[in-house]
């Protein structure tokens, strides 16, 4: 199914740092099947409860840093040197607002979901990075506005990046999802896009999504090691 694909589009989601010992949000033991994400992840739930929220997000950045990549990321940073070797490219689209790809050596890495290690002014819209704690009142570092809030999409946010990811899509030659539910859109709905143009389509999970048909073949399993045997 791989014959000589040169621009390969990789989406990934929480399974893939599952290994790294960061929490999945709706397989067992995952973080939406304890907490209610419309508590969490809304910017409603921010507005009632700011400190609650804010708690939530310091807690899953000090377990990020904490965390290590695992085979599964520094494959896919092989794979990108290679394939650019080669004159062909490998888009890395994830889903999760951890660094674990960064870490692993990733060339780029498009978080459509925001990433944890940077904040976001809601005065002046900047970005900066943050590694620490969110604390209420906190400075953003430009305006100076106590407006900084998790620079992460929540439910009814706009996904960051998606002009990059449509124009990725639409030049890809092979679409691959890694440890990803197929619950959430728009990220959902790549594998059809893809499908629709016509290039192979492939899962990497533990077990089948809930978009597993949409796929044109799937390998089930850990992701350390469905993914380095799939890239070798
Ligand atoms: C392993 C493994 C191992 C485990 N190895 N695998 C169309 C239809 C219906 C609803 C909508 C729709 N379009 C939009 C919506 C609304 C909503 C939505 O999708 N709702 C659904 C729940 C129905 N979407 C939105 O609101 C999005 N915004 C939006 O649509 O804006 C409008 C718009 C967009 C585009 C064009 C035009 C308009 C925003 C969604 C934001 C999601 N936010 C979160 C939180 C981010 C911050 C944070 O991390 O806290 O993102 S929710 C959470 O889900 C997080 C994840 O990125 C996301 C996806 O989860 P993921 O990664 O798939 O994890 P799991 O846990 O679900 O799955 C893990 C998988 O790994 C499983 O399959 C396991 O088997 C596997 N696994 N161990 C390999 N070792």
């Amino acid at each position: 199914m791989l014959g000589q694909p040169r621009r390969i589009f990789i989406l990934t989601g929480a399974g893939i740092s599952a290994e790294s010992g960061l929490g999945t949000f709706r397989d067992r033991g995952g973080l939406w099947r304890r907490l209610d994400p419309m508590t969490l992840a809304t910017p409603e739930a921010f507005a009632a409860d700011p400190d609650l929220v804010l708690d939530f997000y310091n807690h899953r950045r000090r377990a990020a840093l904490a965390a290590e990549p695992n085979a599964a990321h520094r494959a896919l940073a092989r794979a990108a040197d290679a394939l650019a070797a080669r004159g062909g490219d490998l888009f890395l689209c994830t889903q999760n607002v951890d660094d674990l790809h960064e870490r692993a050596g990733s060339p780029e890495v498009v978080h459509m979901h925001g990433e944890l290690m940077t904040a976001r002014c809601v005065a002046c819209g900047s970005i900066s990075e943050r590694r620490s704690d969110l604390l209420r009142p906190d400075a953003c570092p430009h305006c100076g506005a106590a407006a900084l809030r998790p620079d992460v999409v929540w439910f009814g946010e706009m996904p960051k990046h998606l002009d990059r990811i449509e124009a990725a899509l639409a030049r890809a030659d092979l679409f691959v999802a890694v440890g990803t539910s197929g619950a959430v859109y728009p990220a959902a709905g790549y594998v059809g896009r893809a499908r629709a143009r016509g290039i192979p389509t492939c899962e990497l999970n533990l077990a089948p999504s809930d978009n597993a048909d949409a796929f044109d073949a799937a390998r089930y399993g850990p992701a350390s090691e469905t993914v380095p045997a799939f890239l070798a």
